[in-house]
């Protein structure tokens, strides 16, 4: 989903996702001056800014949208402090495994998964012949990001995108750009912006994609003429294939499998594997020489696949996984481990038969 600012965004959105569930009354928090209050400071216009007109002045140029057009939008875009409290203190970042883990396996969501998936069978066969992609991990997807398209956030894009482009210094670089990105989505879109709503990071629709992702990888999977992620789950269902087949999912191989010691504990030379980066940087023969043999080794290690090795803190005690090329193609859309463990897990748990 992100293209700039990989590692900063993972955690950015990771809490985008999250805080969404554990913390849906954020929207009520705000405004308790009162009317009264609110009268008497009135947000100064962005349109004052001079740093807000540069940007506009250079987005028209690189656009060749209108320049009063763009004025007539951004002087209606308010700062909403709601946003920089929302995105200044994301909780989720201390999660580990075990507590992160239950946020997204609960019984309810694999059952609305399963619901999902016999829904829309057909479009997710669709896609999955299109694109290579299971139909089981799109829904993991969208059950993992919006509850199956239940919780898509409340914020006012074009406010979330402008507070966190000019009052929120830290990103302002990334979300300058997506806030171009937003306005150039909706004059190609025929969207009024204000009438957009999202996540306070200005994540949108059933999929959350950010603008620029939406730009770069939406698909018009129902053939209407119109890439529309907020009201056609065949375009969400495209789409998300399509972002997966983008960024190299490998159809029919391996995503991640457990890797086990006898007498339960991970040894040294193992946990000296793990690194840092989300990136594959272990070769197949490295796991291989300290006695993994996972079932699908021989898929991993063809053609000099590289893996990584992951350890995860569950609530039995830490874990040690093998992940292959296709867990990182998962974290290309949020880039943590425990959101594509997540993903996958619950995929797998759509999948598998009640008891
Ligand atoms: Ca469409």
């Amino acid at each position: 989903m992100k293209l700039h600012s990989m590692v900063a965004v993972a955690t950015l959105l990771l809490a985008t996702t999250a805080s969404s569930l554990l913390r849906a009354d954020d929207a009520a928090a705000t405004g308790s001056d009162g009317p009264a209050a609110a009268a008497l400071e009135a947000a100064p216009s962005y349109l004052n800014r001079a740093d807000v007109r540069e940007f506009l002045d250079q987005l028209s140029r690189d656009s060749g949208l209108n320049r009063n057009t763009l004025a007539g939008i951004m002087a209606r875009a308010t700062r909403q402090q709601s946003v920089i409290d929302a995105i200044s203190t994301p909780a989720e970042r201390t999660l580990n495994w075990a507590r992160y883990r239950p946020i997204f396996l609960k019984q309810e969501r694999i059952d609305q998964g399963r619901e999902f998936v016999k829904e829309h069978a057909e479009l997710l066969d669709r896609a999955t012949r299109t694109y290579g992609v299971p139909g089981n991990i799109i829904a993991a997807i969208i059950g993992v990001e919006t509850f199956y398209g239940r919780i898509t956030g409340s914020h006012d894009v074009l406010d979330s995108l402008a507070t966190l482009a000019f009052d929120y210094p830290p990103r302002e670089t990334f979300f300058r750009s997506e806030l171009a990105e937003f306005l150039t989505l909706s004059a190609a879109e025929g969207w009024d912006p204000h009438t957009r709503q999202g996540s306070y990071a200005g994540a949108m629709g059933v999929p959350q994609f950010i603008s620029s992702s939406y730009r770069q990888y939406a698909v018009d999977f129902d053939g209407d003429g119109k890439r529309d992620l907020f009201d056609s789950m065949a375009d969400v269902i495209g789409s998300v294939a399509n972002y997966f087949s983008e960024h190299g999912w490998q159809q029919g191989a391996p995503v991640a499998e457990p890797w086990t010691f006898a007498d339960g504990s991970i040894p040294s030379q193992v946990r000296a594997l793990v690194s840092s980066s989300l990136k594959p940087t272990v070769a197949g023969e490295s796991v291989a020489a300290l006695g993994f043999n996972g079932e699908s080794l021989a898929d991993g290690t063809r053609d000099n696949t590289l893996l990584s090795v992951m350890v995860l803190e569950g609530a039995d005690g830490d874990e040690a996984w093998v992940a292959y090329r296709n867990f990182y193609v998962i974290t290309r859309y949020n880039h943590s481990r425990l959101y594509a463990m997540a993903v996958l897990q619950l995929a797998q748990n759509i999948n598998s038969t009640p008891e």
